[in-house]
């Protein structure tokens, strides 16, 4: 049985329709903090901030792997340190414990580009210096080395992706520095205009979901053997400006209206490299990307379109 925790977020509200699509003969038993919507599959109201409640759906339904995807981002956890720290490290640090007691066979944690800070030059590769300036990302930069730690410590095989920023038109992110990058879809498409929280030129690397979801199956598939990395691999799909963006959607809306307002998660924005060298997951597991900027915005208006009339 496959337990995914923050089930309900941008990539757990994806993620678990497509492990059930992919293994119809598992069951998959999704939980988040908030009670369940009614649906006939599997669900828990899990707060892995609480460990015997990790453990009590574990021995529930006895649970061989765990997508652990439950976590504050990067803006909310500097809105929130107390609690980014509670749930990033100390919800973590539970289903690693829970993972090594009851011999999981697998743990699939995200890592983020938010491990990377100032120090670190652009196109930078797994081995480049992890200078983290939000409490998430410092989250995250623990999150790797107690995946190693335990694989190396307990033989328990902890894998993830150093995701970048993730545009989906499914659920919306919660509390990101790259959510601009989805916002301008929803208000574009429902106002004909959008006031971005960071500059023109803010460039950051992202993937599209469906490229984040293929990455995050393939890599928890993968041979053990064939990987130099536990959470550490970098993906890439893309790389934009706010502006190029803007551009892309408005050549294929018409009429949009950008403003460039930067807050306080311009900082943040700024802390990460713009582009990434995804080199290693391409070549150990097959990362290969299928969205680029226009299929990706073409994906998006049309999903939209759809959802907003
Ligand atoms: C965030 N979407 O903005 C997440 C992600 C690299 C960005 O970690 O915090």
């Amino acid at each position: 049985t496959i337990l995914v925790t923050g089930a309900l977020g941008q990539i757990g509200s994806e993620l678990t329709p497509a492990l059930r699509d992919r293994y119809d003969d598992v069951r998959i038993v999704a939980s988040d903090i908030e009670s369940g919507p009614d649906v006939s599959q599997p669900y828990e109201t899990v707060d892995v901030t609480d460990r015997s409640q990790v453990e009590a759906v574990v021995e529930k339904y006895d649970v061989d792997t765990v997508f652990h995807l439950a976590a504050l981002l990067s803006a909310a956890g500097e809105q929130n340190p107390d609690k980014a720290f509670e749930v990033n490290i100390q919800g973590l640090y539970n289903v690693l414990e829970v993972g090594r007691e009851y011999g999981l066979n697998r743990i699939v944690v995200p890592s983020s580009i938010a491990v990377y800070g100032p120090a670190t030059r652009n196109n930078p590769s797994e081995r480049a210096i992890r200078s983290p300036t939000t409490m998430y990302g410092i989250s995250k930069v623990l999150a790797e080395n107690l995946a190693t730690y335990y694989y190396q410590t307990y033989d328990l095989d902890v894998r993830g992706i150093r995701l970048p920023g993730i545009v989906s038109h499914k659920t919306r992110p919660d509390g990101g520095t790259t959510d601009y990058a989805v916002d301008a879809f929803y208000e574009a498409i429902d106002t004909g205009e959008y006031t971005y929280f960071v500059r023109k030129d803010t460039r950051l690397p992202m993937v599209y979901m469906a490229d984040a979801i293929d990455a995050i199956i393939t890599l928890s598939e993968a041979d053990k053997s064939d990987l130099r990395f536990q959470c550490e691999y970098n993906i890439s799909g893309l790389s934009f400006t706010a502006s190029e963006l803007s551009e892309r959607i408005e050549e294929r809306i018409g009429r949009f209206n950008a403003r460039y307002e930067p807050d306080g998660r311009q900082s943040i924005a700024d802390s990460w490299p713009s582009t990434l060298d995804d080199s290693a997951a391409r070549s150990d597991w097959g990362w290969s990307p299928e969205y680029d900027l226009d299929r990706l915005v073409d994906e998006m208006v049309r999903n939209l379109q759809r959802k907003v009339k």
